[in-house]
């Protein structure tokens, strides 16, 4: 924990022109955090504008403030850069160069890999989410939770904890919800965009997806791959696996699960891992140069699904004290 509260309240209220940034391939937490505190500052008269590189999930389109993200900024022009929910100084994409250089940088996350990048700290590796901390957080700036703000903080408690389903799950996080919904949070929508709304592509992609599961280690391991051209053939992108990764998951007696994605044609591998038991899953991304939660965490790394499956699974095989 790196709690430097007062200094990160300081910065954000002296700030006038605020960008806002979060990890790449932004999640519902990433999105949330991001959305509200960018609404929570417009709301006191700033100028703030949150930027990733890639575009809106499209399941999460719906958010009130998605139209305002933006894929293109300059941290010269701005006199404070707030980083949400980003473990890591160098997941930001091709602006992690120019943040790293910025003189006023908050960093407010709960990934216990943070090592404490901003010049301001807040870092709760005990949160379910960042969102569950910026409503910790956003009644000291004197914000309060107008239904937008409320739902956009719930989405990414709400989906951190995979619906509370999940050990990310904590008393304050549903304490946290309660107040959310208190505040006109919309939990319906938030319930049924994210988790049962699906394209029909999604359902034919995931029949293709887990016709590649595979147990090892006697069934302490399960996994699934997917290659680039089924993305491609059904027009589909990445985002719609998002929670593909549960799947083998849910396998009884599954202690480590596992989903790797063919990012291109030039052997380029994304992994997802889950852990159900004790083993730190974030220690096997790190050794692919990734990071992450001990029961959640991702890398990329390079080869064909082949060879990062074989090596995955001898990892994870290890790591489960089986080999
Ligand atoms: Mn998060």
């Amino acid at each position: 924990m790196i709690n430097q509260t007062a200094p990160v309240l300081q910065r954000l209220r002296d700030a006038r022109r605020v960008l806002l940034v979060t990890h790449e391939n932004p999640d519902g937490d990433a999105i949330g955090a991001l959305l509200a505190l960018t609404l929570a500052l417009q709301g006191q008269g700033k100028t703030a504008v949150p930027y990733d590189v890639h575009p809106m999930p499209g399941y999460l389109a719906w958010l009130p403030g998605a139209a305002l993200l933006t894929h293109t900024a300059d941290p010269t022009q701005f006199d404070a850069v707030c980083i949400l929910d980003c473990g890591a100084a160098d997941r930001m994409g091709p602006l992690a160069a120019a943040l790293a250089a910025h003189p006023n940088v908050v960093n407010i996350d709960h990934h216990a890999t943070n090592n404490g990048y901003g010049h301001a700290n807040f870092v709760d590796p005990a949160a379910s989410s960042t969102c569950e901390i910026l409503t910790r957080l956003l009644p000291e700036l004197g914000v309060a939770f107008t239904p937008d703000i409320a739902t956009l903080l719930y989405l990414g408690i709400y989906t951190d904890t995979t619906m509370f389903q999940n050990s990310a799950a904590n008393p304050r996080a549903y304490y946290a919800c309660g107040d959310l919904v208190t505040a006109g949070a919309d939990f319906l929508s938030v319930a049924r965009r994210v988790y049962i709304d699906s394209k029909a592509g999604r359902l034919l992609l995931l029949g293709r997806v887990l016709s590649t599961l595979e147990l090892h280690a006697d069934g302490l391991i399960a996994g699934m791959v997917c290659p680039r051209k089924h993305l491609d053939e059904l027009g589909l992108t990445p985002d719609e696996m998002e929670t593909f990764v549960e799947y083998p998951r849910s396998i009884i007696g599954v202690q480590a699960a596992y989903l790797l994605r063919e990012v291109d044609g030039l052997g380029l591998v994304k992994g997802s891992l889950r852990s159900v038991g004790d083993l730190d899953v974030s220690a096997i991304a790190q050794t692919f140069g990734g990071g992450g939660h001990k029961k959640a965490a991702g890398f990329r790394a390079t080869g064909t699904l082949a060879e990062v499956r074989a090596q995955l699974v001898e990892l994870l095989t290890k790591g489960l004290g089986k080999a």
